[in-house]
């Protein structure tokens, strides 16, 4: 088992601010936040670093052509990401800016440094030279003949520019036996395996010297041993991880995170080979730790295209804030895909994504729990007496969670860790209609509901628990509605470990997660425009979403004032419940009483003429005729439809 007390620094890509932050910067940026929370849950000392890259000659050209200084631009571009972050509760502990004076100091006193090394074969580290070759100013570097596809970058859509400069080179070629063995040895761990491979594949392809400086781009920090250059972008963007945290001027800082603590750097596929092999043989020649893990998540694609400005599907990640919070948004960003997979983003899923893992699996949850204590204990902790078989076996479910939730953040997999919170929010639910609280309490049978609730809200407790890393501002209102006045004290191993901990009074204002029923919003300018289903098709999973049930009418009234409308008191499976149905000049109150129908289940409830209605039946019509739809034969109230 790692040591718990060993720090655990997690850093994101510093982001070009020649653009607005995307969902795929957002992404890498949650991912990160929710590993420095998951691990602080943990009793894990985290250290969480993000930014902005804003040297090189790609800001230089993009505030020119805006007829700004670089420095207004980059001051411009790198608070729409630190906004952004605000906005999603990114809790970052620094935000370098690779312009901050700490960050130019630090970039000069490690040039100087590597100007002074020797490498192992003896020669310097850095030498001067001449270079010619095609340099593609949106990847900030130069491309091979080999990586040219009909001339251009693969990746960028502008040509590749020739350039012969004098410059200083960086002698990779004496440290890549070193670096390989690092990887291959997995002291360097990259993954996943996949992306191991991939770069295993790059040395045996051959790997040249890197120049380090640039004659010609003015936007940079000037090399201290030849002032007539300024550092080469890459060069000045990774030492951000040592220059954030202490490099230059605090040292014990410096080593409590960087020498003593676990790096793990996150980033995706396009800036691995700097990560994986520039960066390493940086350090070696500096003298420096080493990271020890290099996370490569997966790219997004948008609708199977790689999201670009001149595509219009750059997805704002505020856009998807505006219609589903920044809880909504993490969680939705987070289980996109498996952490590590590339996958193609599904805009037209997040509702039904949202619907189904928060406003039911969680929210529903939270709210019948919490109003059957409200109503029957007036909001007190519930006693929780001798056990059943039914709630050990939710007790087991919820340490099962917790195990299955600390091996997942240990691994790095988001994914799993918040499957194992929402996987005991179901336990929690299926509890709930097992032991059908609501029976309990019409049967006057208070102590085993004490028992039933209590255990409920103890289950809830840890999935929220547990999920506070993916939707910290929700689970901390939960953790309030059943008593917690800081729910920051309970986000610990004592928290997720405990039991019976939920201290009451329990109350809850208003769901936590509504549930969305609008189609998704417009998309905001830039934005990408979601493909749909064609009208009237939908999905099996969109038919499942309605959860249709056999109900039994227990007593039916006319509602005053409303010649159509009925009021009826049901039951589906024991659970009480009222609808209102538009069905009286079809059948006499008298006529439904003892009636098996079928309503749909997880309607949101409405208020209809000043009378609430949790559910709807279903009826058919043919002309003015309507009859109401029934099970085929006797079947017990409570069963599924579908
Ligand atoms: O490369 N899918 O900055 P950058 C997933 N400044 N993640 C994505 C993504 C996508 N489609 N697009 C971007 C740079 N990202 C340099 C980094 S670090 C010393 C210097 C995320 O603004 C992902 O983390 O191009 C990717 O590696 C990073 O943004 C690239 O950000």
């Amino acid at each position: 088992m790692p040591d718990t007390s060993r720090p655990i620094y997690i850093t994101t890509p510093i982001y070009y601010v020649n653009d607005r932050p995307h969902i795929g910067h957002a992404y890498t940026s949650i991912a990160a936040d929710f590993l420095a929370r998951a691990n602080r849950v943990l009793g894990r000392p985290a250290y969480f670093l993000t930014g902005t890259d804003e040297h090189g000659a790609k800001i230089a050209e993009v505030a020119a052509a805006h007829g700004v200084t670089p420095q207004v631009w980059c001051d411009q571009h790198s608070s729409y990401f630190r906004e952004v972050w605000k906005r999603l509760d990114i809790d970052f502990d620094r935000f370098i800016r690779t312009t901050d004076d700490i960050h130019v100091h630090g970039v000069s006193l490690m040039l100087e440094r590597l100007h002074k090394a020797v490498g192992p074969d003896g020669q310097p580290v850095i030498y001067e030279g001449e270079y010619s070759g095609w340099y593609c100013l949106g990847c900030e570097k130069f491309i091979t003949e080999k990586e040219l596809v009909d001339g251009h970058c693969p990746l960028h859509p502008d040509p590749p520019r020739k350039i012969t400069e004098r410059n200083y080179f960086f002698r990779l070629s004496a440290f890549l036996p070193k670096v390989e063995e690092l990887i291959a040895s997995g002291t360097i761990q990259i993954k996943p395996d996949e992306r191991r491979r991939e770069v295993m594949g790059l040395f045996k392809q051959g790997l040249e010297d890197f120049s380090i400086s640039r004659e010609k781009v003015d936007w940079g920090i000037p090399l201290p041993f030849d002032p007539s250059q300024n550092a080469y972008v890459w060069v000045d963007a990774l030492p951000n991880y040592i220059t954030a945290i202490g490099y230059a001027d605090d040292p014990s800082h410096f080593e409590r995170w960087w020498t003593h603590g676990e790096v793990v750097h996150l980033m995706a596929k396009d800036i691995l080979k700097f990560h994986a092999i520039y960066w390493p043989a940086m350090l070696l020649a500096l003298g420096e730790a080493l990271p020890e893990v290099l996370y490569i998540h997966g790219y997004f694609t948008v609708n199977g295209q790689k999201m670009s400005k001149s595509l219009r599907n750059v997805i704002d990640p505020n856009a998807i804030a505006d219609q589903f919070g920044p809880d909504g948004t993490r969680h939705l960003l987070l289980t996109q895909f498996q952490f590590g997979q590339d996958g193609d983003v599904k805009a037209e899923e997040f509702i039904r994504q949202y619907n189904a893992d928060l406003a039911n699996d969680m929210g529903n949850l939270v709210s019948r729990a919490v109003t059957l204590i409200e109503r029957h204990f007036e909001g007190h902790k519930p006693t929780i007496g001798p056990l059943e078989p039914v709630d050990e076996e939710l007790q087991r479910d919820a340490a099962q969670a917790t195990a299955r939730f600390e091996d997942a953040v240990r691994r790095i997999s988001p994914n799993e860790a918040i499957s194992a919170g929402l996987e005991l929010a179901r336990a929690a639910n299926r509890y709930m209609e097992r032991t059908a609280p609501w029976v309990l309490a019409k049967s006057g049978q208070t102590e085993r509901l004490g028992t039933v609730l209590g255990t409920t809200v103890e289950a809830i407790r840890i999935a929220a628990v547990i999920l506070s890393a993916d939707i910290p501002r929700k689970s901390r209102e939960i953790l309030r509605a059943l008593g917690f006045a800081d729910p920051d004290q309970e986000l610990t191993s004592a928290g997720l470990h405990g039991w019976g901990r939920c201290p009451g009074p329990f109350h809850l204002a208003q769901g936590v997660f509504p549930r969305m029923e609008k189609p998704a919003a417009a998309p905001a300018p830039e934005s990408a425009s979601v493909a749909t289903a064609p009208e009237n098709v939908i999905t099996i999973d969109q038919f499942f979403q309605a959860q249709l049930r056999v109900a039994r009418v227990t007593a039916a009234e006319t509602v005053p004032g409303a010649n159509r409308l009925l009021k009826l008191q049901i039951e589906i499976g024991g659970e009480p419940r009222q609808i209102v149905a538009g069905i009286a000049e079809h059948y006499k109150p008298e006529e439904l009483i003892g009636k098996s129908i079928v309503v749909v289940a997880n309607l949101q409830p409405a208020t209809i003429r000043g009378v609430t209605s949790n559910g709807m039946l279903l009826a058919a019509s043919i002309g003015k005729t309507l009859r109401l739809v029934t099970p085929d034969g006797p079947i017990d109230s409570g069963a599924k439809v579908g």
